[in-house]
């Protein structure tokens, strides 16, 4: 049988043969694996451990927070703040920044997460996920603040997501490739099940949900329309289509057989650039999609070179095998 390969093992062989990993990131993500672990375990207990069901509170998005978006934030916040690789954190879950407390030392990282993607399908068991990105903290004396998390995508050193379904599945990339690691529930350890994950460029499948088709602008309302007419249409063949209302669930998909996840810019609410957050869903999403050969456009230009405005600022969002990526960012221009 073949040796299992640990995370741990994974990210030190890493570090000796290619020199990616600091030992301080390499930590960073030792750690938010280990808080991945934590929230897996308290999803799988579900109704047995009291965590499903709403909170009875709302989240700076304004979206009514569920028990488990509290308790997995609050997971990820005690694992890595007192470490001594973390400056500081940001969360979908919170209002501002969480900056490491004094009697903790700061490190060189900041690190942001959406500590559980999916909510509304925590309580009907279906997939959910954990999404997460680390910075660099900018050089200098001063005390971090939300203004040295405002970095372009591009400059991202690590990222990824962690998906709790069927199995648990960490993702990630630290620029080189993406590799997958299943929880082992009985080492209780992660193991390497994949390395350079690829994307395969064209597609037969597209996630987007149809039911706002009609506030949809034209050039996703055409490519939409072009897929459903099938092979008599000027696409020549049939489109699948998915919508898991998880993105870290679509994604997972796409990064395992392809395809195009949209969640566009549409017109119900006219002044926001879309639903999904840039810091912490789109901008690790897309490096994710890029390092397996994929693409992530906002429907004008890369995801990954918008340089932030806000820490919670949402963005169109389109990516995943990169024909149909570019066919429907080139719809945009036309
Ligand atoms: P809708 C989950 O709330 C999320 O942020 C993404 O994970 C998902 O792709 C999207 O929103 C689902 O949105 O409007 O289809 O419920």
């Amino acid at each position: 049988m073949s040796q299992k390969i640990s995370l741990t093992r994974y990210l030190v062989e890493q570090q000796r043969s290619h020199g990616h990993i600091p030992s301080e990131l390499r930590l960073l993500i030792e750690v938010v694996a280990r808080a991945c672990k934590g929230i897996s375990h308290a999803v799988t207990k579900g109704a047995l451990g009291g965590v499903l069901g709403s909170a009875g509170s709302e989240n700076v998005q304004g979206e009514v927070q569920k028990k488990l978006d509290i308790i997995a934030n609050e997971v990820l916040i005690e694992a890595n703040e007192w470490g001594g690789h973390l400056a500081a954190m940001a969360s979908e879950e919170m209002d501002g920044i969480y900056v490491v407390p004094n009697r903790y030392p700061q490190g060189e990282y900041l690190l942001l997460f959406d500590p559980l993607d999916g909510s509304s399908n925590i309580d009907v068991n279906v997939s959910i996920g954990t999404i997460f990105s680390v910075l660099q903290k900018p050089e200098g004396p001063d005390s971090v603040t939300e203004q040295d998390f405002l970095q372009a995508g591009s400059r991202q050193v690590a990222a990824g997501y962690c998906i709790y379904g069927p199995q648990t599945t960490l993702v990630m990339t630290l620029g080189h490739g993406v590799s997958m690691f299943t929880l082992d529930r009985e080492q209780g350890s992660f193991v390497l099940t994949g390395e350079g994950l690829r994307i395969p460029e064209d597609t037969k499948e597209f996630a987007i949900n149809m039911s706002n088709m009609r506030h949809w602008d034209t050039p996703v309302k055409r490519y939409v329309d072009e897929c459903l007419q099938g092979k008599e249409g000027p696409r020549g063949k049939d489109f699948n289509m998915r919508w898991i209302a998880s993105m870290v669930a679509d994604v997972h998909r796409i990064l395992t057989r392809g395809g195009i996840f949209m969640y566009p810019w549409d017109k119900r609410e006219p002044n926001k650039p879309g639903k999904l957050r840039l810091m912490y869903e789109a901008n690790p999403m897309a490096w994710v999609v890029e390092q397996a050969g994929g693409a992530a456009t906002d429907g004008r230009g890369r995801i990954l070179d918008i340089e932030p405005t806000q820490l919670h600022q949402r963005v169109s969002v389109i990516l995943g095998s990169k024909h149909e990526v570019q066919r429907v960012t080139a719809y945009h221009s036309a």
